[in-house]
């Protein structure tokens, strides 16, 4: 069965930040900084799906989707990180997971999205080795409840964009500016996901995926440094992060002044390198680069893409990008690729109701069918895709944008709560009562 999905995430969406015992997470500190969230804006309350689960879930099976990706708030479940567990956190993905299967809609749980409890970020968040031991523990808890229902564990949300917002430039939580002094903070999130991988699997979790975002890279010409611009970019942005996971190795680091990977020890490539059931791939938009101007410490500078129209964030939209990701992923991993589930793609558009109450976003209808049509074109060259993730179901707090940015479905009145589906929502609904593939 082709898994056609929403996705989401807990500190997106859920608030209810200080409810049941919750603990408190590096963005809940972030967000409440002054300056680092536009307009001010929090989780606090978000979509309140933390008291709506219910309703979001019934808006999903109105929709057709036959699967949810949702990710488990870290710091509902361990609020100081380690030691004692919330059982009121558990009973709460207890309860989405029952209904979510009432529904016929198939759970897949990312362990972390993010919100790492502040006080693992206190004793040294992701440059702290034993983060990742701590969230192997939380993944055997997690799983230990909820496997028997839960078929598919993503372990990781992007560790590339948590390593580069969040640690190298600071635009994310924890708001490290540590540039290129980062790099642990992937090697630990990747030994994160291997040890998670493992007790995920001892709690009997069936399918362990890890999500990746992952971007097409263009060389800005034909020149041999521009080439060599766009193989450095690759590297940090792509191979980074899928080398390890499914050969068992880094790439070549020397483009960055590097002979090894930072913080790597005997072993870990090992514990890295475990079987996958799937890779989860998030797709936005390629990225266009150059050679630096004035060769600072990285070895590429961004040339834009241009020539297509963008979303409301100022993303070109490329939907061939998607295609042309996937297949590049075949050609370079082969064998060693195992199904691909597209784990998010969307857009954001400056969504509002008309004077109809209909929120009538054509541009949302033209950019998901594109990228249908580039998983479609993938899968006919040859790629095994197994599921399709919309971000988003809802509108959500998009992180430093607050709310700024709108990539849902459906449309939310923060004011109200008020929930109302956008057109792409009756679209999606009748492309996949349509067709059970892309
Ligand atoms: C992803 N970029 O983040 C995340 O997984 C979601 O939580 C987020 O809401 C969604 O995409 C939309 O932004 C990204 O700058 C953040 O290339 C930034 C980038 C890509 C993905």
């Amino acid at each position: 069965m082709f898994l056609w999905g929403t996705a989401t995430a807990s500190y997106q969406i859920e608030g209810a930040v200080a409810e049941d015992g919750r603990g408190r997470s590096v963005w809940d500190t972030f967000a409440h900084e002054p300056g680092k969230v536009k307009d001010g804006h929090t989780g606090d309350v978000a979509c309140d799906h933390y008291h709506r689960w219910s309703e979001d879930v019934t808006l999903m099976a109105a929709l057709g989707v036959n699967s949810y990706r949702f990710s488990i708030s870290w710091p509902r479940i361990l609020p100081s990180g380690h030691g004692a567990v919330n059982e009121a956190g558990l009973g709460f993905y207890d309860r989405l997971v029952d209904g979510l299967c009432a529904a016929g809609i198939v759970p897949a749980a990312t362990l972390f999205h993010w919100d790492l409890p502040q006080a693992l970020e206190d004793e040294g968040g992701w440059l702290n080795r034993d983060t990742a031991s701590r969230m192997a523990e939380y993944a055997g808890i997690v799983a230990a409840r909820l496997a028997d229902r839960v078929p598919i564990w993503i372990t990781l949300n992007e560790p590339f964009i948590h390593m580069v917002f969040g640690y190298a430039l600071g635009t994310h939580a924890p708001g490290r500016t540590m540039f290129l002094d980062a790099l642990p903070a992937a090697h630990h999130q990747l030994l994160g996901h291997g040890l998670a991988a493992q007790a995920l699997r001892a709690h009997g979790a069936g399918q362990v995926l890890v999500t990746n975002n992952c971007t097409p890279v263009w060389a800005a010409s034909g020149a041999e440094e521009d080439l060599r611009a766009a193989e450095a970019y690759d590297v940090l942005h792509n191979r980074l992060f899928n080398d390890p996971v499914l050969l068992g190795r880094y790439p070549d680091l020397s483009a960055f002044g590097l002979d090894a990977m930072p913080a790597l020890r005997d072993g870990d490539l090992a514990a890295i390198a475990q079987p996958l059931d799937g890779l989860g791939i998030n797709y936005y938009n390629p990225t266009r680069v150059r050679a630096p101007g004035d060769p600072g410490i990285l070895p590429f500078e961004d040339a834009g893409v241009t020539g297509h129209p963008t979303t409301a964030f100022g993303w070109p939209v490329v939907p061939d990008g998607l295609r042309e990701l996937l297949t590049g992923l075949k050609a370079r991993y082969g064998e060693a690729l195992p199904p691909v589930y597209v784990t998010e793609n969307g857009c954001s558009q400056a969504d509002e109701p008309g004077p109809d109450g209909v929120v009538d976003d054509q541009g949302r209808i033209a950019f998901l069918d594109g990228h249908i049509a580039a998983v479609a074109a993938a899968m006919a060259e040859g790629v095994d895709v197994r599921g399709y993730f919309v971000w988003s179901l809802l509108d959500n707090f998009e992180w430093a944008e607050g709310y700024n940015q709108r990539f849902g479905l459906v449309h939310v009145d923060y004011a109200t709560q008020r929930r109302t589906p956008k057109a792409s929502y009756h679209w999606l609904r009748e492309r996949i009562a349509a067709r059970a593939t892309p």
